[in-house]
């Protein structure tokens, strides 16, 4: 069995009370606290995933999945080191019109964070307009959108052309992500990037905001 397994297949189960201990206990023996996000509370998420697409899983299943999943992010956080990039720049996130999923943008947040980025998360259901506004008031480097939904794809174009139209995009790099979305994707739609998990956003970042 791998070290991960049980916590995998507590996040799967939905116990929050059982994610905490183990996700305490990995800390504990220190266990690479991306790790344990990645190969442990990701992965079970990720077979929560398979589940709920062949119908095995319903909504409040992976609700429960998910608020494990949280609980588990919340051990871990304090130990995932800041990499001493001294405030390496605003950056403005958030999920799409329509959309409502946030597990992986709040990850996203979080690895951000962690890398010395100040990050505004806007939080989901996002507006082109709202993506605007925030673009004016807080000037970011680099705007992040996300969508988990094939339906709510469409509005990341949108709002890149929404940027367009109000005369911004010179002063903004976007970037994408959500599990539907592809390299290919970002570069029909003029995004400056892509990133396929969250350690892979803020590498990403790191570059773009160079
Ligand atoms: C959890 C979940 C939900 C939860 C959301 C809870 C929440 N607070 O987020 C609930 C139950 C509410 C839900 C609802 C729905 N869902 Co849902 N959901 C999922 C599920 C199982 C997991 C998503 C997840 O959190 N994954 C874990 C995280 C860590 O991964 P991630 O989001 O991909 O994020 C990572 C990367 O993509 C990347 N990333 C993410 N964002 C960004 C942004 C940037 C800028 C970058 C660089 C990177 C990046 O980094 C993250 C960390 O590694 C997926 C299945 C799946 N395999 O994706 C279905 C799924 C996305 N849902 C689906 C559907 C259909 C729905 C509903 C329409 C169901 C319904 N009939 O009501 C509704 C829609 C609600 C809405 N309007 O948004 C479908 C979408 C199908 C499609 N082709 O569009 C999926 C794929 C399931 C399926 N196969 O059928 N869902």
């Amino acid at each position: 069995m791998g070290k991960f397994d049980e916590l995998q297949k507590a996040v799967f189960e939905g116990n929050v009370e059982k994610v905490k201990i183990i996700a305490e206990s990995l800390l504990a023996t220190s266990e690479d606290p991306l790790s344990i996000i990645n190969d442990g509370l990701i992965a079970g998420m990720n077979i929560v995933g398979t589940k709920f697409k062949e119908g095995e899983m319903f909504v409040p299943e992976v609700m429960m999945s998910a608020s494990a999943m949280n609980a588990g992010v919340d051990v871990v956080r304090p130990a995932v080191k800041g990499e001493d990039i001294k405030s390496a720049g605003v950056i403005v996130i958030g999920t799409v019109k329509g959309d409502l999923h946030d597990i992986g943008k709040n990850l996203v947040c979080m690895i951000l964070r962690s890398a010395g980025f100040e990050v505004i998360d806007l939080g989901v259901d996002i507006s082109p307009e709202q993506f605007i506004d925030a673009i004016n008031k807080y000037n970011p480097k680099i705007v992040g959108m996300s969508a988990l939904l094939t339906t709510t794809m469409p509005a990341m174009k949108e709002t890149i052309d929404t940027i367009t139209e109000k005369g911004l995009r010179e002063r903004v790099k976007v970037i994408i992500g959500g599990a539907p979305v592809s390299r290919e994707f970002a570069e029909e739609i003029g995004a400056d990037g892509y990133g396929d998990d969250a350690i892979a956003a803020r590498d990403l970042c790191i570059k773009l905001a160079q």
